[in-house]
């Protein structure tokens, strides 16, 4: 059987995506190698440093066409605040991204590894362990609504959430096949349907309904707010949790900080259907106040190629091999370094791409 070429669209974007991009690649390039895996990759300089310097847009107006044929993105991170404001940057590529190639599933897997300090006190690896399932293309993530008696004392700004029963229904029943898939087989659901009076009871309703396909499954329902604080004081009790795209988004940057550093924490934005190309991002952002020091941990940024890798080839063969030599080089230099200074080492982001390369290729 032949093995397809995956057509891979780079694009580190700002900031710390510079230098955690080309290791990623690396891992990727020698975790191909190995398993035989045909890669064909094409950086685009996408980002506010750059395109947009010369260009006053973060892409050209026909990326889209640019992208067709690419099987997925491989992305750095956006977010250049000192030349492009932060929602200019944002909605000018990643949710364009995510909205035009209908990548509705935003999954974000938390996980305490072996060797990382965590700072929830008597936790060990295994009691941080879960999905988090984000919606991805609607919800409190709009450009709807207006400012009115703008600069006067009357000032007034409304802005609108949107969510469909077509979105909720999607992303719940993504996140309960995850749930079944899981030997826990449990899902939590993260709602406020005190104080957010109507659409929260709705995605409260919207969940028993989807969950009536799947009884092996136990719902959970909480609160945002103390489901934050359950993230916190009682991690163990978390197997899949979905939320909205707010929600998703805050629980998704809560989550890994419990289990040492947001450097860890990977993500894949998907398209399930295959229909669109997906897009693969560590969860950080730019770090605007760390870049060019060459010291941000390369480990989200690998950990995602690996979960890329996966996608393209359906969990399946060489694909499935890839993905699980590099969680496992990921965990062999969490156990034994080098660790970058949010793991309190001194190594760099290079040296740590360079030590979970070689132990891929070996
Ligand atoms: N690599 C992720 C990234 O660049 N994040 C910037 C950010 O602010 N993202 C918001 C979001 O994921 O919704």
């Amino acid at each position: 059987m032949t093995t397809p070429t995956f057509r891979i669209a780079a694009i580190p974007g700002d900031g710390i995506g510079k230098e955690v991009m080309p290791e990623g690649l690396r891992v990727l390039h020698a975790a191909a190698k190995r398993f035989g895996l045909a890669l064909d990759v094409r950086e685009i300089p996408w980002a506010s440093c750059d395109w947009h310097a010369q260009h006053g847009q973060m892409m050209p107006d026909d990326w889209k066409e640019q992208l067709s044929g690419v099987d997925a993105i491989f992305f750095g991170a956006v977010g250049w605040p000192a030349t492009v404001p932060d929602h200019v940057s944002l909605w000018g590529s990643l949710l364009k991204f995510r909205r035009q190639f209908d990548q509705y599933i935003n999954l974000r897997p938390v996980r305490l590894f072996e060797g990382v300090p965590c700072p929830l006190a008597g936790r060990k690896p295994g009691d941080i362990d879960y999905l988090v399932v984000r919606e991805n293309t609607e919800g409190e993530y709009t450009a709807l609504g207006g400012v009115m008696y703008e600069g006067t004392d009357r000032e007034i700004v409304i802005q609108e959430s949107v969510f469909s029963r077509h979105g909720a229904d999607r992303v719940l029943r993504f996140a309960f096949e995850a749930a079944r898939s899981r030997p826990r087989k449990h899902l939590t659901l993260a709602t406020k349907s005190n104080g957010i009076a109507i659409s929260m009871p709705w995605w409260d309703g919207r969940a028993d309904a989807v969950g009536r396909d799947f009884p092996d499954v136990s719902l959970d329902k909480q609160h945002i707010d103390i489901l934050s604080a359950r993230f916190v004081l009682q991690p163990q009790r978390f197997d899949v949790v979905v939320a909205s795209n707010l929600f998703g988004d805050i629980l998704s940057d809560l989550g890994p900080a419990t289990t040492g550093t947001i450097g860890l924490a990977p993500s894949a934005n998907l398209n399930p259907e295959r229909k669109f190309p997906s897009l693969f991002e560590p969860v950080h952002g730019s770090a605007p106040d760390i870049y060019g020091k060459n010291i941000a941990n390369p480990i989200a940024m690998i950990w995602s190629g690996a979960l890329m890798l996966d996608f393209l080839t359906e969990g399946q063969g060489a694909g499935r091999a890839a993905h699980d030599a590099i969680v496992k080089a990921i965990e062999t230099v969490l156990a034994q370094g080098p660790r970058t200074p949010d793991l309190g080492g001194n190594a760099s982001t290079t040296a740590l791409g360079q030590a979970i390369a070689g132990l891929v290729e070996a």
